[in-house]
């Protein structure tokens, strides 16, 4: 999955698709470099972040995804907690809605169940603004599963068919360098639910936390496919990534040795 964030303000690459033609080539550009899904994006969700009504958000990511629809045959994802975003985006073409709320908001199990699209209910701590103060858990990774097995009930419930349903245990969102550590190391658990699980580490704090340098966000590129590789030996069914060309050749190096003696060239 390639993130297209169309924000003034996200934490690795807010501002640089200020507009239309910029953000349309860039995920023209994520399409071709291998993404299987483009992430669209209209709200940053970075610690501190204020929020954004829904008629910026659409404006900034409508005419993006209606643009984009003709243009690929890649899966389309909208990343918002607003159901009414999330519908719009869906009749202009988007296939999965990725809700770091986990459709916690008002009527938005039901909502996903009447659209029909795919769903991704992400874990996460308090909200942006204020959920890096100080996130606690007793035991993080049976706290997540717990979260988002209860989740994915309410939306089995609402009537949103299972094989719709993805897990995300929200990397960064609400927890400290070793919840995430914690999480990652975890990821067998997760995805032992039975759903798909999509991470997304690129490019994330923790990365500089850990190692030498990465202070730029733009400068966390090893610690982002060090995630993604454990991520894929978990069993996840998807990366969220800021840099899909190097964390293809990343996964296909690591599919390549797994498979051995029966990897055959030019695939
Ligand atoms: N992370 C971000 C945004 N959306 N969605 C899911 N499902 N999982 C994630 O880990 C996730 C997400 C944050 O990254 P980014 O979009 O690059 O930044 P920002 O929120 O500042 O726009």
């Amino acid at each position: 999955m390639g993130v297209v964030n169309v924000t003034p303000d996200s934490f690795s690459d807010g501002g640089r698709l200020a507009n239309i033609e910029a953000a349309l080539a860039h995920a023209l550009a994520l399409d071709a470099a291998g993404a299987d899904i483009l992430d669209i994006g209209g709200e940053s969700t970075r610690p501190g972040a204020e929020p954004v009504n829904a008629a910026e958000e659409m404006a900034r990511t409508l005419p993006l995804l209606t643009a984009l629809r003709p243009k690929t045959l890649r899966r389309l994802s909208i990343d918002t907690c607003k159901p009414e975003v999330a519908e719009a985006a869906v009749r202009v073409g988007a296939d999965i809605w990725n809700d770091v709320s986990a459709l916690g908001a008002p009527g938005a199990p039901d909502l996903a169940a009447r659209l029909g699209c795919e769903v991704v209910l992400m874990h996460m701590q308090g909200e942006p603004r204020t959920m890096q103060t100080s996130p606690h858990y007793d035991d993080v990774l049976a706290e997540v599963c717990a979260f988002l097995e209860a989740r994915a009930g309410i939306a089995l419930a609402a009537g949103v068919a299972r094989e719709r349903i993805w897990l995300d245990p929200g990397i960064g969102f609400g927890k400290t360098l070793e919840h995430n550590l914690a999480l990652l190391a975890g990821l067998p658990a997760l995805v032992g639910l039975g759903f798909p699980v999509l991470l997304g580490a690129s490019r994330k704090r923790f990365i500089a936390a850990i190692g030498p340098g990465g202070e730029d966000p733009g400068d966390r590129l090893g610690g982002s496919l060090a995630a993604a590789l454990a991520g894929a030996q978990a069993g996840v069914a998807a990366v969220r990534v800021h840099d899909v060309a190097q964390t293809v050749q990343a996964l296909e190096v690591q599919a390549a040795i797994a498979a051995g003696g029966g990897f055959s060239p030019g695939r």
